[in-house]
């Protein structure tokens, strides 16, 4: 760790040769008034100073009995996304509709101001360069986010590429980059004691994508603290997308090789806590087939000699912990067995472990819960949940048994199929395919799924969620949908087939019609014959369905009238979903791409 350290003069320059980043630093610096600077270096022996500074003040426990691996609780009231705290500040209102909470960037700026003076008071600013995507990439997307959180400086060790060698070429190149302001908002009195999350009542997440800045404060939690992560790969990423003709998404990347050796790379835009990182490491049930990941929540995706290249710009796994266990996926169990783990609002046991709901069928007979509270399978079965339900694993890529070795391939893997879906206990069968690209933009932006517990507020109630971007698109949303149009015009030949999914349908008895996880496999060969060209498609209103047989069923423990459930396109659901349609379209106005509003009516007309 390169510590610069003074309490009255703030240094400027620190740790760099790079004039305007050293300005930068010092601005915030004069603004927050910490006690130090650190600029971290990335590097293993600032890892183990700072975790263990961590556990000392009592934000982690290190566990006995996973390597280098720490357990956190959160405040209670700091658990997930904060979507009504999060704004798109762009010049105007329009920049941010209809879909962005904005607010003037200067009223913004000022109000952010007034919170950020001080509020570093007693605390350690550290300034962490960091590269989204690969240093070595054409376009190294710079970013340096200075934090008062040594949680947050851990936590993007593991999530992002950081430290000396990134400020190092940054310095040599003189580069520009996203500036990421974080501070948890609460600064120390002389003698006041930290507490062992910090945070404040008031949080804003905040983006100004005219000027590649993010501005959050309040929140320690991943998605509005660990800036790299939504803020900057997906909120001004797209807006950048937008300007410069590519696309960043909300999307996993999957490498599947078939049996006979063919490889398809598969993009899929899920909602949040809707299956993305579990599809991302399938082990597939069906013999022959391989997978492996090249990414689980991001892709950057840019056009080349007439393909769609896709980079996961991460470099760890930041993954709901409930539901995942060795039955659903292993190869995350395996990942987080390997060690250099943060698990944040899950249950520990006695013995130093963590436990989270659906890790083991039974759970063990004492924990203690995400609260600090003795915990016992009776508490579960009174309906008291010892892991947070939006508690999360934070873990290196590499240690995944299933990472694809393209995921160090700084100029990504070509796409050939982009699958949308959501959480819908009705209505959406498991697979459809569209039948071109404009009619695969309009299933994207109408995706919709019932809310979880990624973000605050209510779960369970169903949204429109286009692309699975909804809370993630950083500027107009209408403008987002015409560009996803236009470039299926600009670059037709390059463009991967879409598909809609759906693994949460219901059958009569309420459960789930579809068995999911690695039966999903299943559904990705459908997929994979599709784009082959080995099996012919059923049309319906809808798009394309498996033709009765074509879903390879082989030894799956599924009744016909349950897979009849899952698969089945049923018109009045479909005529009950039309409206609904027609309401989300109207909040675009003329923003609406007319081919968007031409499907609608392609859709109505065939429902007829
Ligand atoms: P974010 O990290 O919030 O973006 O979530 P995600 O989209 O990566 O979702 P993830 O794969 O973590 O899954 C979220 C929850 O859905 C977990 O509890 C999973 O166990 C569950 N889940 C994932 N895939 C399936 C499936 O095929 N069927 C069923 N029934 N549940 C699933
Ligand atoms: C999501 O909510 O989509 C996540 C977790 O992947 S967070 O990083 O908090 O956004
Ligand atoms: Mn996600």
């Amino acid at each position: 760790m390169t510590a610069t350290t003074t309490t009255t003069n703030i240094p400027t320059t620190g740790g760099t040769s790079h004039a305007e980043l050293a300005q930068w630093v010092a601005e915030v610096a004069e603004l927050t008034t910490p006690d130090r600077i650190v600029w971290c270096d990335g590097s293993r022996a600032e890892w183990d100073q700072l975790t263990s500074d961590l556990v000392d003040s009592g934000t982690f426990v290190r566990l006995e009995q996973k390597p280098n691996s720490f357990w956190a609780a959160s405040d209670p009231t700091d658990v997930a996304r904060v979507e009504d705290r999060t704004y798109i500040c762009s010049p105007d209102e329009q920049g941010a509709g209809p879909t962005n909470n904005w607010m003037d960037p200067d009223e913004m700026k000022g109000l952010m101001s007034d919170l950020y003076r001080g509020c570093m008071r007693g605390r350690t600013m550290y300034v962490i360069p960091f590269v989204m995507g690969h240093l070595e990439a054409d376009i190294p997307m710079y970013g340096v986010e200075i934090t008062d959180s040594a949680y947050v400086v851990v936590s993007m060790h593991i999530m992002a590429r950081v430290g000396s060698a990134v400020l190092k070429q940054m310095e040599e190149t003189d580069a520009g980059y996203v500036k990421g302001l974080h501070s948890v908002g609460y600064p120390l009195e002389e003698g006041q004691a930290d507490v062992p999350w910090p945070c404040n009542d008031t949080k804003y997440i905040v983006h100004f994508p005219h000027e590649r800045t993010i501005w959050s404060y309040g929140s320690g939690y991943g998605g509005n603290a660990l800036l790299g992560k939504k803020c900057y790969a997906l909120r001004i990423a797209s807006a950048m997308a937008h300007d410069e003709g590519w696309m960043a998404e909300h999307m996993l990347i999957l490498k599947l090789t078939n049996p006979e050796g063919k490889v398809h790379y598969i993009a899929a835009a899920f909602p949040s806590a809707c299956g993305k990182t579990n599809l991302a490491m399938i082990e597939p049930t069906i013999p022959g087939w391989k997978a492996e990941m090249v990414g689980d929540d991001i892709a950057w995706m840019r056009f080349r000699d007439g393909k769609l290249y896709a980079v996961n710009p991460e470099n760890g796994l930041f993954g709901v912990a409930p539901g995942t266990g060795k039955a659903t996926n292993a190869n995350a169990i395996l990942a987080i067995e390997g060690g250099n783990s943060i698990f944040t609002n899950v249950a520990r046991t006695p013995d130093g472990d963590v436990w989270w709901e659906g890790m083991t069928k039974e759970a063990p007979e004492h924990l203690i819960d995400w609260h600090g509270n003795e915990w016992t399978p009776a508490d579960g079965e009174a309906g008291t949940l010892s892991a947070h339900p939006n508690s999360r694993f934070c873990t290196p890529i590499v240690q995944t048994p299933c990472a694809a070795p393209e995921f160090n391939d700084p100029n990504g893997v070509p796409i050939s199929a982009i699958l949308f879906g959501g959480r819908r206990k009705t209505t959406v069968p498991l697979v459809t395919q569209a039948r071109d690209w404009d009619h695969g933009t309009f299933i994207g932006s109408t995706v919709s799924s019932e809310t979880t517990a990624a973000a605050a507020g209510a779960v369970g109630v169903v949204r429109r969620d286009p692309m699975a971007m909804l809370p993630f698109i950083g500027y107009n949303a209408g403008d987002y949908l015409q560009h996803w149009v236009n470039l299926g015009k600009e670059h037709a030949g390059a463009m991967p087939e879409v598909f809609l999914v759906n693994w949460f349908r219901r059958d009569a008895d309420g459960g789930f019609a579809w068995p999911g996880f690695g039966e999903n496999s299943r559904v990705l060969k459908w997929i994979v014959d599709r784009l082959e060209g080995n099996v012919d498609a059923v049309e319906t209103p809808i798009g394309l369905v498996p033709a009765a047989g074509d879903l390879d069923t082989d030894g799956l423990d599924v009744s016909a009238e349950q897979l009849e459930a899952a698969t089945r396109f049923d018109s009045e659901e479909w005529r009950a979903e039309v409206p609904l349609i027609e309401e989300w379209f109207t909040k675009f106005g003329d923003k609406l791409p007319p081919e968007l509003s031409a499907e609608l009516d392609n859709l109505k007309k065939a429902l007829d």
